[in-house]
């Protein structure tokens, strides 16, 4: 004989009186959700791979943007599923109290792969919207901990899909026998992340930028028109960055070790590149740098093609203090070692007296107050 439920959970069916507890209203919404998770897991997994890329491959440092678009759907279009997910949630709840709690071996499987996967995406969310607010309220590292459970979501994500498949395709197949206000809540929960996206796509796309009111960085904000990650206060470089004593090295497997001053980088031919700043929260924003080429700077000192470059900060901690730069990126003209921004020497905060800026490059790889160029 089976167990019967607890009393508690035979008075919970009266309360989930809202016919929005809907096979066809979770249909829809898992359908949506199984999109927006693969996309936030493939551009999930280009950010990754291109701040750790394996030792065999490398990046193209072309087109310019792919980086910015990449990160740009990664972190928006994550943001405007969130309604989705609440909304999904919210409608599969009552499934929580189903009873019995495990109906066989494979009804368990399938129960642990919706834990787990919920479990996850609420961790991804959460933890994500914590991180682009800068409250690193969690002792764990974000980035290391949001790529490790995306793979579980993903594994979680596809048992469940291939499970609920057929169910779901039957049940937006068939016209619905009653109206009970599925269209008006799908284009509420819709239109929920519609506003999101609208109200943060500026933070990319700059001329949205006026409406990006719930963007934590946006383009023509900071110092020359330019959002401040880390400023020379808080990276601990102020002094060594206003040395005038500061040299630039290039060292390492070069025919010739070059030391430069401010005024003699000055002194080398001078290029302007419009570039994005694309950082992986989110928020990018183009600027007119001028510098050196760091292909010139590197043909001075008779480095091998094949090299890869290390960049180095003044900075003494911190995990984005070094950079690694690969001959793709390192040999398009467009990649320099900045001097200016927009018309002026570069702001104390956006790297002075030097920084690195490359096409189609994260922007913690966008190395700020260089000191030594090592060629490994
Ligand atoms: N040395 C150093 N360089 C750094 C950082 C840092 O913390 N230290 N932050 C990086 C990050 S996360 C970003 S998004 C860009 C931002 O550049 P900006 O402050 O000039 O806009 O700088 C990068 N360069
Ligand atoms: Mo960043």
């Amino acid at each position: 004989m089976r167990p019967r439920p607890p009393a508690v959970l035979t008075s919970l069916p009266a309360r989930f009186s809202s016919r929005l507890h809907d096979e066809r209203v979770a249909a829809w919404l898992g359908m949506a959700l199984g999109v927006s998770f693969l996309s936030a897991f493939a551009t999930g997994l280009i950010s990754h791979f291109m701040q750790h890329p394996p030792a065999w491959a490398q990046w193209p440092s072309r087109p310019v943007n792919l980086y910015r678009v990449s990160q740009g759907v990664h972190v928006i279009g994550g943001l405007a599923t969130v309604p989705l997910l609440l909304a999904k949630l919210w409608t599969v709840y009552p499934k929580l109290w189903q009873w019995p709690p495990v109906r066989s071996a494979a009804h368990g499987l399938r129960r642990l792969a919706v834990f787990a996967l919920v479990g996850g995406a609420l961790f991804q969310f959460v933890t994500g919207v914590l991180n682009i607010a800068y409250w690193y309220a969690f002792p764990f590292l974000f980035t290391t901990a949001h790529y490790w459970t995306a793979y579980i979501v993903i594994g979680a994500l596809l048992v469940h899909a291939a499970d609920q498949w057929p169910k779901a395709r039957r049940t937006v197949m068939t016209r619905p026998q009653d109206a009970v206000g599925r269209r008006a809540f799908l284009l509420t929960v819709a239109g929920a992340g519609g506003v999101i996206a609208a109200t943060t796509a500026g933070e990319a796309f700059t001329p949205l930028a006026r409406l990006a009111v719930l963007a934590p960085r946006r383009p023509g904000t900071g110092p020359q028109g330019l959002p401040v990650n880390r400023s020379a206060a808080a990276a601990g470089v102020t002094a060594p960055a206003r040395d005038p004593g500061w040299r630039l090295t290039v060292t390492g497997r070069v025919a010739r070790e070059l030391t430069l001053s401010l005024d003699d980088l000055r002194a080398l031919p001078q290029h302007t590149a419009r570039l994005p700043i694309a950082c992986v929260e989110g928020w990018s924003a183009d600027g007119a740098w001028r510098g050196v080429r760091l292909r010139d700077l590197l043909a001075m000192a008779g480095a091998p093609a094949g090299a890869r470059v290390r960049i180095e900060s003044l900075q003494r901690g911190g995990i984005y203090r070094t950079s690694q730069v690969a001959p793709p990126h390192w040999r398009d003209p467009l990649t320099l070692l900045a001097l200016g921004l927009n018309g002026e020497p570069l702001h104390l905060d956006h790297g002075y007296p030097c920084r690195l800026i490359a096409p189609n490059r994260p922007g913690v790889m966008q190395t700020k107050w260089v000191h030594r160029v090592v060629v490994e």
